[in-house]
């Protein structure tokens, strides 16, 4: 049966963490269903700090097969980059690692196309990660894109990668610094080193639901950055909710047990686009510099808010959590007084859910509950009880809002900074 983490804000809710050090430890399969390398999943282990961006975190766990599905996009270096550093802090990740032959390449085109466009969108640029994941997701759905499985074709795969070189060629004339003869002659050596790795994830995927074994699905990004229900289009290019667990690998909704929502205890988005609660004053900053709120991918500092309930329940509306994880409480320790959106306002009229139309999302009157600070640490908590009553109010608060269980609860960094409610 599987389990699977979600980020249900803006991303970065701290997935990683209970994925690598609380349920990774019992599954033997660990999946990403959609997203690239655009993704960034810290995790530390014996005073040792794996960063993961297409690899899923189920690599630590030295008994677990990993996969990477068939919804997301490769870019071959950086995948074997990334091996590679995990391989030199002795991680050995040999005959645990695959990626589905559906999985879509992402070549540097992709990526220098991805910094056009940015470019073309002038002020209104997304602030994406340039890693090639718009690009490559376009590609894939205008049906002229390169899976995995198109690699080992070799002459197949030259001919669809020029045509698309030529297409980009015509949108951006010399702008585009790219050579494709380049590019196809490093993939004749990235192709042989493949065949280790690119496999169809059918039977994988299948043997594991037979012998009944625990499947952990990875969110990557997160459902307010979904390409249909997120911030639109302020957002990733894959599905990163529910709905992309089910198209971006073979596993079948019978099969999904758990689906646990990752929620920060605030607000972070990195990237441009609406952020109702954000902060532009001091609480922002002091969320970000204790919260060292920066990007695992690009190092951008990640823009601040308090927690928006109003984001959660309609996250909670799309993907259906069956269990909340509240990340990252600690960071709000020192703080006198906090605040919680719980609902939306425009023109004097409140707003039944998160609202498509960005003017009205840029205009939007928040109400706030404003809770006492607990002004105590919460690192070290045990138990839901050891936590200071304040922090026990805050958690009850959002727990009967959203109308979802909070079954884990973190308090820090460490592996033991997590709280578990039976
Ligand atoms: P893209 O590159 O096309 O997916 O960017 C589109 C939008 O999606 C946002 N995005 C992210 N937001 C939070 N975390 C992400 N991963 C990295 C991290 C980000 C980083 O863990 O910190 O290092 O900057 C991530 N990836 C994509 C992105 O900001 C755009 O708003
Ligand atoms: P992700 O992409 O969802 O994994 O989130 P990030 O990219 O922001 O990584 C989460 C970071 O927060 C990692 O460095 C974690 O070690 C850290 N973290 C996770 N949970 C907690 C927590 O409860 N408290 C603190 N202080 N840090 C946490
Ligand atoms: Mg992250």
């Amino acid at each position: 049966m599987a389990t699977v983490v979600l980020g249900a804000q803006w991303g970065d809710e701290g997935k990683g963490k209970l994925v690598a050090d609380i349920l990774c430890e019992k599954a033997q399969l660990c999946c990403r269903a959609q997203g690239g390398n655009n993704a960034g999943i810290p995790h530390v282990a014996n005073g040792i700090t794996y960063d993961f961006h297409i690899l899923p975190s189920g690599l630590v766990n030295p008994s677990c097969q990993n996969l990477v599905g068939s919804g997301c996009v490769v870019h071959v270096p950086s995948f074997f980059k990334e091996l590679e550093a995990l391989k030199e802090k002795g991680l050995d990740t040999t005959g645990r690692i695959y990626i589905s032959d559906r999985a879509h390449v992402v070549f540097d085109l992709h990526q220098l196309v991805d910094g056009l466009e940015e470019v073309e969108l002038g002020q209104g640029f997304i602030g994406t990660t340039k890693k090639g994941i718009g690009p490559t997701y376009s590609t894939k759905m205008t049906r002229s894109g390169v899976r995995m499985a198109d690699l080992f074709d070799q002459k197949g795969f030259e001919t669809k990668l020029r045509r698309l070189a030529d297409g980009f060629k015509k949108r951006f004339g010399d702008l585009l610094q790219y050579d494709v003869e380049d590019e196809i002659a490093r993939y004749r050596e990235y192709v042989p080193k493949l065949q280790d790795y690119v496999i169809d994830q059918v039977p994988l995927v299948k043997s594991a639901k037979e012998s009944k074994a625990m499947i952990l699905v990875e969110g990557a990004n997160a459902i307010m950055l979904d390409i249909d229900a997120g911030s639109y289009p302020f957002v990733t290019s894959s599905n990163t909710g529910l709905g992309g667990v089910l198209t971006g690998l073979t596993l079948g909704w019978r099969n999904i047990r758990e689906v646990i929502g990752v929620v920060k205890a605030y607000t972070t988005r990195v990237g441009s686009g609406p952020f109702p609660t954000e902060q532009l004053n001091e609480v922002g900053e002091k969320l970000q510099s204790i919260g060292r709120e920066f990007g695992v991918t690009t190092g951008r500092k990640r823009r601040c808010g308090w927690l928006d309930l109003v984001v959660i329940k309609y996250s909670h509306e799309c993907n259906d959590y069956t269990a909340l994880n509240l990340t990252k409480l600690d960071i709000l320790d020192e703080f006198e007084e906090i605040k919680v959106a719980t609902q939306y306002s425009y023109n004097g009229e409140p707003l039944e859910s998160f609202p498509a139309n960005l003017d009205i999302l840029g205009n939007v009157d928040i109400t706030y509950e404003t809770f006492p600070g607990w002004q105590k640490p919460t690192t070290g908590a045990k138990a839901f009880y050891d936590l200071p009553l304040n922090a026990r109010k805050y958690i009850e608060f959002i727990e009967k809002f959203v109308g979802v269980k909070i079954k884990y609860i973190g308090t820090g960094p460490g592996r033991e900074s997590m709280i578990a409610r039976p």
